[in-house]
This record gives structure tokens, sequence and C-alpha cells, in this order.
């Protein structure tokens, strides 16, 4: 009998995949194009399961059960088209290509539709849970066909996280749309750390709270709405010591923020799709901001950040009563927020539903999130609940009755706080951004028709009327009287 499956691309994250497979059962061919690394997996990890070792791309077919299932986790780009290239030469009708990696949505929408007309399935997996979940259990989110569902659902549901009993995977939609939902988790994961930072700046800076005592604030939101994986880490990130030095390691260590990437395609897709996901884009220009250290050294010396402001703000936020309050509007700030950022999220993914004809189920988009990824919290629950029943689905999450009660409780201490960070100083884009989000969604008017006005008078952009159906223009230039177009 042939191999379960097949995995081609073997640094962790694919070693990973591959010893969870055998551990659940499954027997497993294994391939990288430099056979050190298949050897290094067998010598360490054979007693796991059953791997079959193999050279070539050819031979791992060859070793394969029919449908054959090949996963490719190798470098996201061009070594995934040169792998699928060489595997199209060797596989036959039916058989299935996973590709487990980080790529882009549109790159998978593109390979799918050519491997389908060689009528070769194509999936691509989203995964997250970095190495640790690859190996003991990621939250797994495969596109595709249906069919070949039926065929890789059952493996990818047994190695996933789970859930109180549920696993967390489910197909998610046809060709790209797994990476999509993927790539939408990792742009809320860019959000979901930005508001636990700009909560910390927050406290820290108007009232004094440093970072070891707000580790026992985080553990104590770790209680509450708020709880969630990344809240959990906060605190244990924050109360770490510098082993060097003994002062807070989150002192030590530059405040300038890495990316690879994912959270930049979200909001550049979320601008494709024309959906406004400003939490998640804001997230990933604070990144960027941070990482201008050459700029932010002259800038800090040229217009210091306001240190008497500062002084002002402790006196009012930083002692008994007082410092309980903000820290319990920050909670409540940080909670909004989220709630908007949420929002957002889910509101790209119904646009990009519409646009690219994917049925994307949002109750099981949220469920694949509950465990073994990186945004895993109570909130996941909350929405899916918003979701509940097929027939009333909310236009947007703020719509939902779960919802619009928590930002209705949150709304004071949200303002407050804004206010607090713009009047002292202190930058808090998403907290900000996510209330005028929040504002401009409920203004019965907004100043966009100035700007329509504004277009119609130098572009002859035309404008619509509020009182007639129509196409209007203006003569600017002329006499100033109205025409229709
Ligand atoms: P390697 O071990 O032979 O370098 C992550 O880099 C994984 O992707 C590794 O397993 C690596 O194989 C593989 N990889 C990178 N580029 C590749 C390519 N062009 N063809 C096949 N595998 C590749």
């Amino acid at each position: 009998m042939g191999a379960d499956i097949g995995v081609t691309g073997l640094a962790v994250m694919g070693a990973n995949l591959a010893r969870n497979l055998a551990r659940n059962g499954y027997t497993v061919a294994l391939h990288n194009r430099t056979s050190a690394r298949t050897d290094a997996l067998i010598n360490s990890y054979s007693n796991e399961g059953t791997f079959v070792r193999t050279e070539s791309l050819a031979e791992l077919v060859e070793s394969l059960e029919r449908p054959r299932r090949v996963l490719i986790m190798v470098k996201a780009g061009a070594a995934v088209d040169a792998v699928i290239d060489e595997l199209t030469g060797l596989l036959e009708e039916g058989d299935i290509v996973i590709d487990a990696g980080n790529s882009f949505y549109e790159e998978t929408r593109r390979r799918e539709a050519a491997l389908a007309e060689k009528g070769l399935h194509f999936v691509g997996v989203g995964v997250s849970g970095g190495e640790e979940g690859a190996l003991n259990g990621p939250s797994i989110m495969p596109g595709g066909s249906k069919k070949s569902y039926e065929s890789l659902g059952p493996m990818l549901e047994k190695i996933a996280a789970d859930y109180n009993g549920e696993p967390c995977c489910a197909w998610v939609g046809t060709d790209g749309a797994g990476h999509f939902v993927k790539m939408v988790h990792n742009g809320i994961e860019y959000a979901d750390m930005q508001v636990i930072g700009e909560a910390f700046d927050l406290m820290r800076s108007l009232a004094g709270l440093e970072p070891a005592e707000q580790a026992g604030v985080f553990r104590e939101w770790n209680t509450t709405d708020l709880a969630s994986y990344l809240i959990e880490i906060t605190s244990e990130v924050l109360e770490q010591e510098d082993e060097l030095t003994g002062r807070p390691l989150v002192d030590v260590i530059v405040d300038a923020a890495g990316q690879k990437g994912t959270g930049r395609w979200t909001a550049i897709s979320g601008l494709e799709v024309g959906s406004p996901v400003t939490t998640i884009a804001e997230s990933v220009f604070a990144r960027s901001i941070s990482s201008q250290l050459g700029l932010r050294e002259i800038t800090n010396q040229v217009f210091p950040a306001g240190i008497n402001e500062a002084v002002t703000a402790e006196e009012l936020y930083g002692s008994g009563d007082a410092r309980q309050d903000f820290v319990e509007d920050v909670r409540k700030a940080l909670y909004a927020s989220k709630l908007v950022s949420y929002a957002q999220g889910f509101d790209m993914l119904t646009a990009a539903a519409q646009e690219y004809g994917w049925e994307l189920d949002m109750r099981t988009i949220a469920s694949l999130w509950r465990a073994g990824c990186i945004i895993r919290a109570d909130l996941l629950d909350t929405i899916m609940k918003a979701y509940e029943g097929s027939e009333e689905q909310p236009r947007n999450l703020l719509l939902a009755e779960e919802f619009t009660e928590a930002i209705a409780e949150c709304l004071p201490a949200w303002r407050r706080v804004v206010a607090a960070a713009a009047t002292y100083g202190v930058p808090a884009p998403v907290f900000s951004s996510s209330l005028a989000y929040y504002d401009s969604l409920r203004r019965d008017r907004l100043p966009a028709s100035l700007t329509q006005g504004l277009r119609d008078y130098f572009g002859a952009h035309t404008y619509q009327r509020v009182d007639k159906p129509g196409t209007f223009h203006t003569r600017w230039s002329d006499d100033r009287t109205e025409t229709e177009v």
C-alpha cells in the first residue's frame, strides 16, 4: 500500500506538518530538494509514525496512494511554481496538489485555474499557529474544489487544533479563499497587537504604570471579554526581566516592529475589494513608522514628545481611583477598537466573497480561529453568535446585538481615552481610527458631499442629488447653473 500523503519542503513548518500527520496515523512520504533535511527528520523522529524516504519528486509521486495528495511547503513565490511545474508532469487526473505555505491568494487563484485545466485539484491552505501549531494542531483554512475536500478534508481535520471536540478546520471556499481567509486572519492579528501596544503605551505614559505592574493588569484583563492568547502572552512579555541589565525586557528591545508582509497584503486587498480596513492599515503603518529609526531619532530632537503634558497627565491619572478608572477606560477602548477591527475584517471577507464568488460562511470562519492560531480569543464565540441563524446575517458585525451593546457600554470610555491620547500627545492610531470609523458609520451626513462638489468643480466628475434621480454637473467656470448629464 502506498503512502497517504507526500510532503515536499521539509524546513520547520513542512517537517512539523509531516510529523503531525504521521503522529495521527498517516503514512507520510517525505521529500526535500536537499535530502539532508529528509534524513534529519527521519533520523530524529522515525519513532513518531511511518515515514517513506524519497529522493525526487518522481519517487515521491510514485510512492503515493491514488488519488495522490502532495503537500508543498516550500518558500512562497517562484519556488512554489517550480515545484508545481515539476509535479504536474508526474501526476494524473484527480490528484491533489496542496500549497500550505503563505501564498498570496491571487497566485493561488492563478495556480488553481492552471491545474484545473490539467484535471488536477489545487488546494491553497491557510495554516496558522506557527511552528508549534503545525506540530500540535494548527488552525487550517483550506480552499480549492469541494471535491478535493472529500478526500483531503478528513486528514486536515484530524491534524488541526481541537476546540471542545471540534476541529479548527473546514472548507472555506473555492480557489484562493483559504489563503484569503488566512491573510485576513493575519491582518486582524496586526490590529490585535497594535491595540495592545497602544493600551500599554497609554497606561505607562499617562498613568505611570510600569511594565511589571501592567503584567498584572493584562492578566486581570484576560479574565474579561478580552480573554485571548495575545493578552495572555502580553503579561508574560511585560513581566520578563532582562538578564543582562535587570530592566524590563520590553525596554531593551529595539522598538522597530518587523513584518513579513501579510498585514500589508490585507491592507492592499482591502483597498482592492473596496472595504475600508482602517484598523489593519493603521497597524501596518504603525509598524512602518516604528521602523523609521533614523528619522525618529531626528524628529524626536526637533519636536520632542511632550514631557510637561505627560506630567500633567500623571497628576490626573497616575494614582488611586483615578488610575483605576483610567485603566478601566483603556480596557474598554481596547475592546471597542478590537470589535471594530473584527467588524472590518469580516466586512472585507463579505466584500471578497462577492468579488470572487466565494461562499464564505462567516460563522464557520470565526469558528476556525478559536484554537491553534494567534488570534484565538473568547470574542470569536461572540462573533459566531452574531452570525447564528442563517436568515438575518448582520450586514456589518457592528449591527449585531452583541456588538451594538458592547460598543454602547465602552463608548464614553473610548472617547475619553482617545481624547486623552490626543491631548497629551501619545499616538493611538488604531484607538482613534476605529472610533472615527464608528463615528463615520453613524453620521447621517458625511462631508463627502463637499468632496463631490470639489471634484465636480475641478474635474467635472458630476454628482448625484439627494432629492431626485440623475447625474448632474454645475457649470462652475461659466454661469454656475446646473445641467443634467
Ligand atoms: P532546501 O532545504 O533544499 O533549501 C524553505 O526554504 C523550504 O523550501 C526548504 O525545504 C527549501 O529546500 C525549499 N525550497 C526553497 N526553494 C526551493 C525550490 N526552488 N525548489 C524546491 N524547494 C525549494
